[in-house]
C-alpha cells in the first residue's frame, strides 16, 4: 500500500514536471481594466489559445498597465522581452509609420465602415507591414470612436475646444489634428491620465466610451461631448521570432484565437456605446450628444491637406470610399 502510494506520487510528480515542460507560457497585457472591451479581448484570446493548442500554450494576462504603457509594451514585444501585447494604435506610428493613415480624424463613417476596412484587403495588407519591424500582427480589434471629456466647459463646436489643455496619445496624426483645432496638446501614456485629470495637469482627454467607463474618468471629468472625432483601432501584436517558432498549425491557432478576441471586443464596444451615455449621466457627467460634427470636419480642413500630402490623397480616398 505504502509502496503503491509512493509510486503513484512519483508518477504524478513526473507527470506534473512533464506537463510543465510541455507548456509554453507567454504574456499579454493591456492598459485598461480587465472589465473592459480590451479585457474581454485578451481573456478570450488566452482561452482560445489554450483550447486550440490543447493547453500547450498558456497566455498570462495583465491589466491596468501593470506591465507598462502601450509604447513600452510594444517596445518590449519588438525586443522580444514580452511575447504579446494588445494596444491601441496610439504609439504605433513610432514603429510602423504607414499605419498612422488609420488615425486620421473623420476618416471612417461608422464602426461598420472601419471594421470592413480593417477586415478587408487594406487592413490585412497593413498587418503585413508590421513584419519587417519585428512584429507579427495577429488581428485588428478596436477601442471605438473617441469622444472628448473635460472639466472646463461643455463642448458643442470647435470654438469650445480652443485653448483647452488636453491629454492626447503619443500619436503625431492626433496631435497635428488637435493642434489645428486650437487644443493645447499634452501627449502622455494612458496609465498616467487618471491622475493628470484628477490633479488638473490637463483639462481633458479624449477616448471612446468603453475606455471612459472602464477607466472611471467620470470620477474626474464633468463634461462629455460625443464628438466621435476619430476611430481608434486596436491591434494584437506578437514578437515575430516567437510567432515564427510556432508550428504552422499553432500559428493558425494564434491567429484564430485573436480573431475570436476581436469578436468579443467589438461586441463589448457595441454594448458600451449603446449603454454608455445613460451610464455616465448616472455617474453625474453632463453629456452633449448634439455636437456640430460638420463644423469640426471643416475646422480640420488645413490638417487634412497636410495628411493628404503625407499619406497620399488616393490612399485616403480608398479608405473613405471603401464599401
Ligand atoms: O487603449 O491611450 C489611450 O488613450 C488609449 O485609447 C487607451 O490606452 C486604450
Amino acid at each position: 500500500m505504502k509502496l503503491h502510494r509512493l509510486v503513484l506520487g512519483a508518477t504524478l510528480a513526473l507527470g506534473l514536471v512533464a506537463g510543465a515542460a510541455a507548456q509554453t507560457v507567454m504574456k499579454i497585457n493591456i492598459s485598461t481594466a480587465q472589465n473592459s472591451h480590451q479585457g474581454v479581448a485578451i481573456d478570450t484570446f488566452a482561452k482560445e489559445v489554450a483550447k486550440r493548442t490543447g493547453g500547450r500554450y498558456k497566455i498570462e494576462t495583465f491589466y491596468n498597465g501593470s506591465l507598462g504603457g502601450e509604447r513600452e509594451s510594444i517596445e518590449a514585444v519588438q525586443l522580444g522581452t514580452q511575447a504579446l501585447t494588445f494596444s491601441s494604435t496610439g504609439p504605433v506610428p513610432n514603429f510602423v509609420p504607414d499605419a498612422q493613415i488609420l488615425d486620421i480624424p473623420f476618416l471612417f463613417r461608422d464602426k461598420a465602415h472601419a471594421r470592413a476596412v480593417l477586415d478587408g484587403p487594406i487592413g490585412q495588407d497593413m498587418l503585413k507591414k508590421f513584419e519587417p519591424k519585428g512584429f507579427k500582427a495577429l488581428a485588428w480589434a478596436e477601442n471605438g470612436f473617441r469622444n472628448m471629456t473635460d472639466n472646463k466647459r461643455a463642448i458643442k463646436e470647435p470654438a469650445d475646444v480652443k485653448g483647452l489643455k488636453m491629454r492626447t496619445m503619443e500619436n503625431p496624426v492626433h496631435i497635428a489634428a488637435y493642434k489645428a483645432l486650437g487644443i493645447i496638446t499634452t501627449p502622455m501614456a494612458f496609465p498616467e491620465v487618471f491622475t493628470a485629470l484628477q490633479q488638473g495637469t490637463v483639462d481633458g482627454q479624449e477616448n471612446p466610451l468603453s475606455v471612459i467607463i472602464s477607466a472611471k474618468f467620470d470620477q474626474v471629468q464633468k463634461y462629455l461631448a460625443l464628438t466621435g472625432h476619430v476611430y481608434s483601432p486596436c491591434i494584437f501584436l506578437m514578437n515575430k521570432a516567437e510567432f515564427d517558432k510556432l508550428s504552422p498549425a499553432d500559428q493558425q491557432a494564434f491567429i484564430e484565437a485573436a480573431k475570436e478576441g476581436t469578436k468579443a471586443n467589438r461586441a463589448r464596444v457595441d454594448e458600451d456605446d449603446a449603454k454608455g451615455v445613460e451610464y455616465l449621466r448616472g455617474k453625474g457627467m453632463q453629456v452633449e450628444t448634439n455636437v456640430d460634427k460638420a463644423a469640426f470636419v471643416k475646422a480640420l480642413a488645413g490638417a487634412d491637406a497636410e495628411f493628404e500630402k503625407k499619406f497620399g490623397k488616393a490612399n485616403i480616398e480608398r479608405i473613405r470610399n471603401f464599401k
